[in-house]
């Protein structure tokens, strides 16, 4: 991994917003690949913050500034992620589900979804399940994406796909589910569609819509 990649992740383990934005611009300014910056840089910076977490050596206010650097250089690389795609190719309305104030991936989500050519409305964190069902007709979506980053808010998403089929959605809606905690096998069995990462997401949501 190169020096500033390894500079970046620990500016993100830091939670320095200015030294993050200074070194992902130096970054572009040097030519190097945004998908790296993002993959080997502030990513990598995200999951060693993870780790430490979990460890109990790091505190959910550090977390918070290490999301907010994060964010700043995901900020930066935006525009060159993003493809410009002009023909919208559907709707998405995206939530974190009922319980789950985790949002960075969601985020990242949207970002590349838009990039794609979708149109994504984020309907916020801790959407209950009868918000979801309220989005996906207020917007009249072609596909509805949830997040959950926790173990015990994954179950909101099997309530939030009973809502859906309550309402007669089922037929008319893709679901689309993700996160750390979700697999395969879970979305299929709550009778949704699964993928592991922002990228995959765009494929899936192709998939989806047959584009
Ligand atoms: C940042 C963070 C926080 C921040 C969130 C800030 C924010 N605005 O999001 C704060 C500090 C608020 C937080 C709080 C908590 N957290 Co937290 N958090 C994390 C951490 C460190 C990073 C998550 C992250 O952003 N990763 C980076 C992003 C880019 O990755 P991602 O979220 O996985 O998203 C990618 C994929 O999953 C996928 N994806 C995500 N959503 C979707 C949706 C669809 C449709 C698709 C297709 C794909 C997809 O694509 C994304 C991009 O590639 C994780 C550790 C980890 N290893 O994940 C713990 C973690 C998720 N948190 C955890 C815990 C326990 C908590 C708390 C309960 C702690 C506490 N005691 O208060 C609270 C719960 C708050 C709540 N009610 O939600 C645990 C969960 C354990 C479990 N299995 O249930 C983890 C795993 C840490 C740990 N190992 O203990 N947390």
């Amino acid at each position: 991994m190169s020096e500033l990649y390894e500079q970046i992740s620990e500016s993100i383990l830091d939670g320095d917003v200015r030294q993050v934005t200074e070194l992902v611009q130096e970054g572009i300014d040097e030519g190097l690949s945004a998908k790296e910056l993002l993959n080997d840089a502030l990513l990598e910076g995200m999951n060693e913050v993870g780790v430490l977490f979990k460890d109990g050596e790091l505190f959910v206010p550090e977390v918070l500034m290490a999301a907010r650097a994060m964010d700043a250089g995901v900020q930066l690389l935006k525009p060159l992620l993003q493809e410009g795609d002009v023909v919208k190719k559907g709707k998405i309305v995206f939530a974190t589900v009922k319980g789950d104030l985790h949002d960075i991936g969601k985020k990242l989500c949207i970002m590349m979804l838009e990039g794609a050519g979708y149109e994504v409305v984020d309907i916020g964190m801790d959407v209950p399940p009868e918000k979801i069902v309220e989005g996906i007709k207020e917007h009249n979506a072609d596909i509805v994406a949830m997040s959950a980053m926790l173990t015990t808010t994954m179950a909101a998403m099997k309530e939030s796909v009973e809502a859906i089929k309550e309402n007669a959605l089922y037929d008319k809606v893709r679901i689309m589910v993700g996160g750390a905690p979700v697999s395969e096998q879970y979305a299929v069995s709550i009778g949704a569609n699964y993928s592991a990462d922002a990228t995959s997401a765009v494929e899936l949501a192709n998939e989806l819509m047959a584009v």
